[in-house]
């Protein structure tokens, strides 16, 4: 058998047992997570045996080859619908029946907390390959341990996929000696877990104050003016067709009326590399299948079209792209997805769907990544690929939601807390970080602290549901869409308008315009300088608002930067630019409108001002005279 060929096994001492991994990782949760002891999260134990079946058997099928394992009948068996899986309770059988059976495939650990998230791996795992390097010292290692190579990933060949056997060392095992054997670039199981779909479910309210608050009853008595400021936006851009906004999520309602002129094909991650699957289309078995298809109406629903709701980038494109779905485990509805289905669907995106933007309201919790250490090594790895080569090389924008554990846990959760990644928070109609406090009355928080990037609207948003009885009520609206998996695609339809009007921007300068240009609401303490601006622990660099990032990028013409010897850095805020140059001596400066005529003039050692008061709107040339050189900047004023 393989595991006997293996005689340095004992050599590896970080292969632990699951038990003593258990122990070491409350450890550290205890140490890092304070506020979390409160909450029964985080608390996985070894509950049940998951048994991956050779085929998609039906689960009178499942049963019956349980039974003939002696899974007694009335043992709580849960069946996974969209995964040849089933699982059943420790107590109830033994690994080495399943093991047996013909039926089986794989049978692996299955750990879980009592609200239903779990976590265990698939038998295949994932190797990275360094640059050049050949494949024999996988071969090696492989026949040495009785796997099997499956073969280089589709998207990204340098990660080999390999299959372990069921009577050999498992996927887990042969991740850690991989690993030790210092070869490889990466080395990463195949999980398979639940995934925080970032969402929480409120009463009705009927009005788009994410768009325009009026700050009246209907909106939730906001503060007025507290919004992204898009139908100022639109007076520049509603969006391009060409534009296209990946929804990767629990797929799209793809003949819903408000989306279904502007959808591109799709894609299913969840389904077999071999099948089609669903295209995009979410399996409509509970509401919470729903979720994309919210989404997908925040970002980019159509505008103008006597139905429903406008999304911000209304003339945006969207491909949906389903990367987890939902499962009824014990009575609690579950989102869970894969390692490898992340991997495809963020591949897929952009190397195949095109996408000019990839917004996410999914996220994973740590306690489950952790258990499994690496558990998100290979994810980062299409992420770097998606966010560095995406859009033809410039790249591709990828928005996450923070998570709407702000209460009991603090930062952002993976992947929008990694570093290639805009995590975004959500924020009430009166302009504050979400929290239990915040106007709106809710009891629950978005995810803060250090890897937050930005706010954007999240409480109480109209949106679009699935049609019929499918998605979250009986109509094909939902006016009342909570939690952080808003905040997040209302930031990428901001993305889709700067990329709209400005589509060779690469992703830096994208990004750039988008954070530098949020709006520094709440009152809280913007006090540290990070890459884009200040920058505070509540909301990143602040509210997103899309006519100011559409100003903000406007905002051209550096290109005699190197003439007067020092950069500048050009803020844009509501009622005026500010030009600030890197250095302390005067400069004379000019405004010129496009007519040439000069319109203001002055001397400055310090920031120059250009108030938006007394100007129309349109584009304005800034001319400056430093001591070593001359500049112009081209500066868009866009009033409302
Ligand atoms: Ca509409
Ligand atoms: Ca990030
Ligand atoms: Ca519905």
């Amino acid at each position: 058998m393989p595991a006997k060929m293996w005689p340095d096994y004992a050599k590896f001492p970080t292969i632990v047992s699951p038990n003593l991994k258990f122990i070491a990782m409350r450890l550290v949760l205890i140490l890092l997570i304070v506020p979390m002891l409160s909450s029964a999260q985080g608390h996985l134990s070894h509950t049940h045996w998951a048994i991956f079946f050779r085929s998609p058997l039906s689960e009178d099928g499942r049963m019956t080859v349980l039974r003939q394992c002696g899974v007694p009948a009335d043992a709580s068996v849960e069946h996974f619908s969209q995964r040849a899986v089933s699982v059943v309770p420790v107590d109830a059988v033994d690994r080495g029946q399943l093991v047996a059976h013909d039926a089986a495939r794989h049978v692996a650990p299955f750990y879980s907390t009592p609200e239903g998230e779990f976590v265990t791996y698939h038998s295949s795992f994932f190797v990275k390959l360094r640059p050049g390097q050949a494949l024999r010292e996988v071969e090696t290692l492989a026949g040495r341990l009785g796997l099997r190579i499956i073969g280089p990933d589709r998207f990204l060949p340098r990660i080999i996929k390999l299959d372990t056997d069921k009577h050999g060392v498992t996927a887990i095992e042969a991740v850690e000696v991989f690993r030790a054997s210092g070869l490889f670039d990466l080395v990463a199981p195949n999980l398979m877990h639940t995934v925080a779909d970032c969402s929480v479910n409120d009463p009705l309210f009927n009005r788009q104050w994410n768009l325009h608050n009026d700050g009246t009853p209907t909106q939730g008595n906001g503060t007025e003016g507290a919004d992204m400021d898009v139908l100022a936006a639109w007076d520049i851009t509603t969006g391009s067709p060409d534009i296209r906004i990946a929804i990767l999520d629990s797929g799209v309602d793809t003949l819903h009326p408000d989306l279904v002129g502007k959808l591109r094909p799709g894609f299913d991650a969840m389904a077999d590399p071999d099948s089609a699957g669903t295209m995009g289309y979410p399996t409509p078995t509970y509401s919470q299948d729903g979720h994309g298809t919210a989404c997908a109406g925040i970002a980019a629903a159509s505008g103008d079209n006597g139905i429903g709701i406008a999304g911000v980038c209304r003339d945006c494109s969207i491909i949906p792209i389903r990367v987890f779905s939902y499962q009824d485990l014990g009575g609690q509805i579950q989102p869970f997805s894969d390692t490898e289905s992340f991997m495809r669907g963020i591949s897929w995106q952009w190397q195949v769907g095109g996408a000019d933007v990839s917004s996410n309201s999914w996220g994973v919790p740590d306690f489950l990544l952790a258990f499994f250490p690496g558990g998100d090594l290979m994810v980062n790895e299409t992420i770097d690929a998606a966010t560095s080569q995406g859009r033809n090389g410039k790249g591709l924008s990828m928005l996450f939601s923070s998570g709407n554990d702000g209460v009991t846990d603090s930062i952002p959760i993976w992947p929008g807390r990694y570093v290639n990644t805009v995590a975004v928070n959500a924020t009430s109609m009166c302009d504050e970080r979400k929290s239990p406090s915040s106007c709106d009355g809710e009891n629950w928080a978005g995810n803060w602290g250090n890897h937050l990037d930005c706010g954007a609207p999240g409480v109480r948003i109209p949106t679009t549901d699935m049609l019929g009885s499918n998605g979250f009520n009986s109509t094909s609206y939902y006016n009342s869409f909570n939690g952080t998996s808003a905040a997040c695609p209302n930031a990428a339809g901001v993305m889709g308008l700067l990329l709209s009007a400005h589509p060779d921007l690469n992703r830096a300068n994208a990004e750039r315009h988008l954070l530098s240009s949020a709006e520094k609401v709440g009152g809280y303490a913007y006090g540290q300088w990070k890459q884009h601006g200040h920058w505070s622990n509540e909301l990143g660099y602040g509210r997103i608002n899309a006519h100011l990032a559409l100003q903000s990028a406007a905002t051209v013409g550096l290109e005699e930067e190197s003439a007067l010897g020092y950069a500048l850095l050009v803020r844009t805020f509501s009622d005026r630019h500010e030009v600030v140059p890197n250095d302390s001596r005067p400069v004379r400066w000019e405004l010129m409108d496009m007519g040439g005529r000069t319109v203001d003039s002055g001397v400055s050692a310090v920031a120059i001002t250009v108030a938006h008061a007394g100007l129309s709107s349109g584009l304005y040339a800034l001319r400056l005279d430093g001591p070593t050189g001359h500049a112009v900047i081209k500066l868009l004023v866009s009033k409302h």
